[in-house]
């Protein structure tokens, strides 16, 4: 078998000098032996040691073939493969002589090596030296490649692979056309970039990991943890190719074996996702553009008017004073800090824009940002090392960019947003530019020739240039070159603001990045960047959503009703109720384009946004709960309809539709001038979200079509499922009083479960702490069980039950005991299509037993 790789005939080989291998715990069931056996016997140097201890077993390659085409071969490479947990293993292929750059993100592994793994390894010494990774369980061979045929030279780096099936997910951030990716020879670049949603385009983030189904439908998931400019080529064999011009291949496979698991393994190996403040996940608005603070009030006060819900009010650089970081305009903006003290008293919350640049060109002892950051020479320098790098960007001048690699940047940022806090109090940050954006490409007075600015390849990113409006490659940072950290950058801003945040407002932090990179979910939302008010965009934007859920990010929305370009009503409406869905739900805009604010059209289209917002809000225990569980296990909130019907294939090709966790699932108009979806229900007990009515089973596993006039996004709750409510009210601060209701959809079983997590929605740390409350639902045999796995936050005594929701009652009951007394009939409503609904009373603290009979 020959691998599909480019270039397709090596010219070169390596061979093997040495084996390490170390007796472990895990060794039972590993092959690390010749094959076939009919080859030949391998050389003398071939030795298997039998230290005891240790997990890392050690190959040592050398290379006995011609140049590669970029030259600089290394021409000795180790692969050290590490057991590191269960189901997680690490391979790496690095120089042992020499160190050459690795990624600053660390990821745990216990000391010795795992026992008992789903894994195995297979390495054949023929002489295109394939290395296998073999899922136990089923024999299916999850990576396989030549290692004879890798290149491994200084700024070239190439390595292919088998994969076990097509349906392959992931690798970011890129716009691309479905969900699944298409295999046929599509090739992706990888490196941060200010780059609007462009198909196939490297955009602001690098995500070099990719989840695939195998044929069983068993999934897994690989890590290409590395930095460099990089891309990644799909081919039809199903195979891929990961080019790379620095650092090492340092891959990490995760056996799932559901997406789920994949995903929770992967986000315990980068880092959780941030729990984020309960208001975050409530309504957003923003746009570039609000000329003055009067046109910001304005529109709060008819987002009010109309009683839509909103929770977030943004400030784009319009607050700022020459788009000075640490300033506002006290002309435009005057009485800013004011008026935010007035909308946190009314339960809003207002997050300001921050971006990477600094201007150097303020008059002397007038922008003390600058100044003290000058003094403690913080930047990123000039290949010099000493003089920083002055790009040009939103500031007037020339600017200069924060080294966040560099601890004293770090602080040196959180000190100035925390003392920010005393001028703007502000409840959250957004990261903006932080790719970093430069207009120049590269800065004053350009790039010079030499072989990092210039490499001998470049991958597959745009205007094939590494420093097209951004900094030279040959800049400086803490950690060495920015051709080796350029995409790093964005990413190690993000901690110092999560600091900043919880210092200044002694609360959890928020805050929304646009670059990212392996691991931020730990510490930012984000939102997919400067999109078009095109339908097309508003179907991407679902397969955006999709994949940062993948990538461990699960708090991200796309700009709702489109950035550039004037939205329409229509789209706006039906993005309007798809981006009530989003788990970031936030409507910006960009400078010039029109109003597009839900209350900006009027009473007929305030009235429909109104509702999509308040399906959310009344819903948003259920999704405050998905992200408990993002946080603690590392679950998806987002996720596509093949994470929980992964055996139906059909569904792997889905991204018109995704589901709230398990059991809630949207299926947004996408079209224009279009009244009805075709929705794909999976082999399940579906009920529609407004009415209760049962899917019925003739339509399991095809398209139906459902009816969705203007006013209605329409929505399917999953038997099976209870999810928590609330009344819905126009600010989280006050739907968080009100009482709750459980939506209980039976499966075919008459059973359902769920659960409920709550505490103050803005605490630092309170899962943590243990202050918080936890409830498991189970209804069987028609009785309702509450089991309180968690009572420490007080805040629960005060709020109550009012409802019970259930959905696939086939009769009747005569009557409803709640703790063992009986419930008005006038308060039990039974409707023929099966739902019955309950009213009562009942303290939300306190365990619940209610038996229908
Ligand atoms: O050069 O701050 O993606 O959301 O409105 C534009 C102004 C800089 C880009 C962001 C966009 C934001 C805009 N920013």
């Amino acid at each position: 078998m020959c691998l599909p790789s480019s270039p397709p005939t090596p010219t070169y080989r390596f061979a093997v000098v040495m084996v390490m291998r170390r007796r472990q715990p895990g060794d039972g069931n590993t092959r690390l032996f010749a094959h076939p056996p009919s080859s030949p016997p391998p050389p003398a140097s071939f030795a298997v040691s039998g230290a005891d201890g240790g997990k890392v077993n050690r190959i040592v390659l050398s290379k006995n073939g011609e140049t590669s085409q970029y030259g600089n071969d290394i021409s000795q490479i180790a692969l050290d493969v590490e057991f590191q947990t269960k189901d997680r293993l690490r391979f790496k292929i690095y120089d042992p002589n020499n160190e050459r750059f690795e990624v600053p993100l660390k990821i745990e592994s216990p000391p010795l090596a795992a026992a008992d793994t789903s894994y195995d390894i297979e390495i054949v010494n023929d002489s295109s030296l394939r290395f296998k990774i073999i899922r136990k369980a089923t024999g299916t061979v999850l990576w396989d490649t030549s290692l004879a045929n890798m290149i491994f030279a200084d700024q070239y780096l190439h390595i292919a692979t088998n994969v076990p099936s097509s349906s392959v997910y992931g690798f970011g951030e890129q716009q691309h056309p479905s969900f699944k990716h298409n295999m046929d020879h599509i090739t992706y670049g990888m490196y941060t970039r200010d780059q609007s949603p462009k198909m196939y385009a490297n955009l602001y983030g690098v995500h070099p990991f990719y989840m695939c189904i195998e044929n069983d439908s068993n999934t897994h998931g690989v890590l290409f943890l590395n930095s460099n400019a990089q891309d990644v080529t799909l081919n039809p064999e199903p195979s891929l190719t990961f080019r790379t011009i620095g650092g090492i291949l340092d891959f990490y496979v995760f056996l799932g074996p559901t997406p789920e698991n994949v995903v929770q393994q992967y986000t315990e190996a980068i880092g959780r996702p941030h729990f984020p403040p309960y208001w975050s996940l409530g309504y957003q608005l923003s746009r570039w553009g609000y000329p003055n603070i009067d046109v910001v009030k304005e529109t709060v006060k008819r987002m009010e008017q109309y009683g839509i819900p909103q929770d977030v009010q943004y400030g784009d650089i319009d607050y700022m004073n020459h788009r000075l970081d640490f300033t506002y305009n006290k002309e435009n903006y005057a009485g800013l800090p004011e008026y935010i003290q007035e909308m946190k008293k009314g339960g809003l919350h207002y997050v300001i824009i921050l971006d990477p640049f600094l201007t150097k060109d303020e008059a002397r002892g007038t922008y003390r940002p600058y100044e003290l950051g000058e003094q403690l020479g913080i930047w990123v320098n000039n290949s010099d090392g000493v003089t920083p790098a002055a790009g040009q960007a939103l500031p007037p001048g020339y600017s200069v960019y924060p080294d966040y690699l560099n601890p004293r940047t770090a602080d040196w940022w959180t000190q100035m947003c925390v003392e920010f806090q005393n001028v703007l109090p502000y409840d959250g940050i957004w990261l903006d530019m932080n790719e970093p954006s430069n207009f120049l490409n590269g800065q004053y007075p350009g790039c010079a020739h030499n072989n990092l600015n210039y490499p001998p390849f470049v991958p597959r990113i745009s205007d094939d240039s590494l420093f097209h409006s951004t900094l030279c490659p040959d800049s400086k940072t803490y950690l060495g070159s920015l051709y080796n950290t350029h995409s790093l950058l964005g990413w190690s801003e993000a901690p110092p603001t999560f600091r900043a945040i919880q210092e200044a407002t002694g609360k959890r932090p928020f805050v929304l990045s646009r670059s990212t990179f392996v691991g931020n979910g730990k510490y930012t939302a984000h939102w997919l960047g400067d999109n078009h008010a095109l339908w097309e965009d508003m179907h991407m934007s679902i397969i955006g959503i999709l994949e940062f859920n993948l990538f461990g990010i699960p708090q991200v929305g796309a700009d709702i009703c489109g950035f550039y370009f004037d939205t329409t009503i229509e789209l706006c409406l039906r993005w309007t109720q798809l981006g009530a869905f989003y788990p970031l739900s936030r409507n910006h805009n960009a400078l010039g384009q029109k109003e597009q604010d839900p209350a900006a059209f009027g009473i007929e289209f305030a009235a429909i946004a109104r509702s999509a917002l308040q399906i959310r809000y009344s819903l948003l225990p259920y999704l405050y709960t998905l992200f408990f569980e993002a946080h603690v296990f590392g679950n998806t909130v987002a996720r596509g309809l093949m994470h929980e019907f992964t055996a139906d294939p059909e569904t792997h090709g889905i991204d018109t539709a995704f589901l709230w966790g398990p059991a809630l699932m949207i299926t947004p108009v996408l079209q224009e001038a279009t009244r009805s979806v075709d929705v794909y229900f999976p082999e399940a007990p579906w009920f529609d979200y407004y009415t209760g009515d049962k899917i019925p089973a003739s339509s399991y596993k095809k398209y139906v079509s459902i009816p969705a006039p203007l006013e209605k996004i329409p929505l399917f709750i999953r038997g099976g499922y209870i999810l928590p409510t609330q009344t819905p009210a126009t600010r989280t601060a006050r739907s968080r009083l009100n009482p709750f209701e459980l939506i209980i959809a039976l499966d075919e079983q008459g059973e359902a479960s769920g659960s409920l997590f709550w505490d103050d929605g803005e605490s630092i740390d309170t899962i943590e702490n243990g202050n918080y409350f936890l409830a498991k639902y189970t209804y069987s045999e028609a009785h309702l069980r509450t089991r309180i796995v968690h009572n420490s936050y007080q805040g629960v005594d005060s709020l109550t039950y009012d409802t019970l929701q259930i959905l696939g009652v086939t009769s009747r009951p005569n009557t409803v005991l709640l703790n063992g007394k009986n419930i008005r009939s006038n308060d039990i409503h039974y409707q023929e299509n099966g739902k019955l609904t309950i009213h009562f009373f009942a303290p939300l603290g306190e365990e619940l037993d209610i038996i229908l009979q």
